[in-house]
């Protein structure tokens, strides 16, 4: 019966359809999207801090102005100048760089540049979710609603009903993960788009099964925990599995919020193993030895 359902998950996840891959291959280039992410996360922990701070401090013009201003006199005032989603560097009266709203964002006739944000309405594409975003934190008469000030993409996709997780997929849950995880680490490696590490930790996993889960949940974590690297993921750093996951699996948020166990808003590498179903003396910290082994590499 064991085998059955195995095999029957196997085939659900690994050989079901083409359509499955090419869905695994999106996902996978969703998670490639990295400073498209980044600008996201950075939304993301602005109004993690804010919920902290308590406190709803409009984003001061003169904190995005956080990169190193490029010495050479030749380049452009803007090159090396950051704005964060849905934001542009424009030069003001004074010639000096600011980040300000993008103008207008592109046409997008594709569904699948939808997304639905954190107030359940679904937006053309995530650079408008932004650039609104970005009006209103600047007061402009653009704006379309106050709540806008802190609008973020909930998950890609058009906004749909996200069905509850019943108990018994819940149960199931970790298991499945476990399975996409190695499916995506697998997919990244075969693509060669792995770091060196991580690859050897992909090779030791399809060589010794027992490590096949513990490699690949370990390697995920140390992916997360990138904003900023401090052995935790918060709930920012979770965006992007969770973003991309939302519409196709509806208990990945239930699951996330169940393996912050003491409810501090962090997960842990002890935390994301065991809701993840490793046992306690299978979860090892290799993400450090990952950093020294590239640090060596730089010297
Ligand atoms: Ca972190
Ligand atoms: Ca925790």
């Amino acid at each position: 019966m064991k085998f059955i359902l195995v095999l029957l998950f196997c085939i659900i996840l690994y050989t079901d359809t083409l359509a499955k891959k090419q869905k695994l291959r999106d996902e996978i280039e969703k998670e490639n999207v990295d400073d498209d992410k980044k600008d996201e996360l950075d939304l993301i922990a602005d109004d993690e801090a804010e919920e902290k701070e308590q406190k709803n401090e409009v984003i001061d013009e003169e904190e995005e102005l956080k990169t190193p201003k490029v010495e050479s006199e030749k380049k452009h005032p803007c090159a090396g100048h950051y704005c964060g989603a849905g934001r542009i560097c424009a030069l003001n009266d004074q010639d000096e760089p600011i980040c300000d709203c993008v103008p207008q964002c592109p046409v997008e006739t594709d569904e699948r540049r939808k997304v639905c944000s954190n107030h359940n309405e679904t937006w053309s594409s995530d650079c408008e979710v932004y650039r609104v975003r970005c009006l209103c934190n600047k007061d402009r008469e653009e704006c379309l609603k106050k709540k806008y000030n802190h609008v973020h993409v909930n998950y890609y996709g058009i906004c749909r009903e996200i069905p509850d997780c019943t108990k018994e997929e819940m149960g199931d849950f970790p298991r499945r993960m476990r399975e996409w995880l190695f499916a995506v680490m697998q997919e990244l490696a075969r693509r060669n788009e792995l770091d060196k590490y991580y690859m050897k930790l992909e090779e030791e996993a399809e060589q010794d099964l027992s490590l096949k889960w513990v490699n690949a949940i370990v390697w995920k974590f140390c992916d997360l925990d990138a904003h900023p690297e401090d052995r935790a993921v918060s709930r920012h750093e979770l965006f992007p599995i969770r973003a991309p996951l939302l519409a196709m699996e509806h208990c990945i948020a239930p699951f996330l919020d169940s393996c912050d166990l003491d409810s501090d808003h962090i997960i842990t590498l002890v935390e994301w193993g065991t809701c993840l179903g490793l046992k306690e003396d299978e979860i090892e910290d290799k993400c450090k030895s990952v950093r020294k082994k590239q640090e060596e590499k730089g010297k």
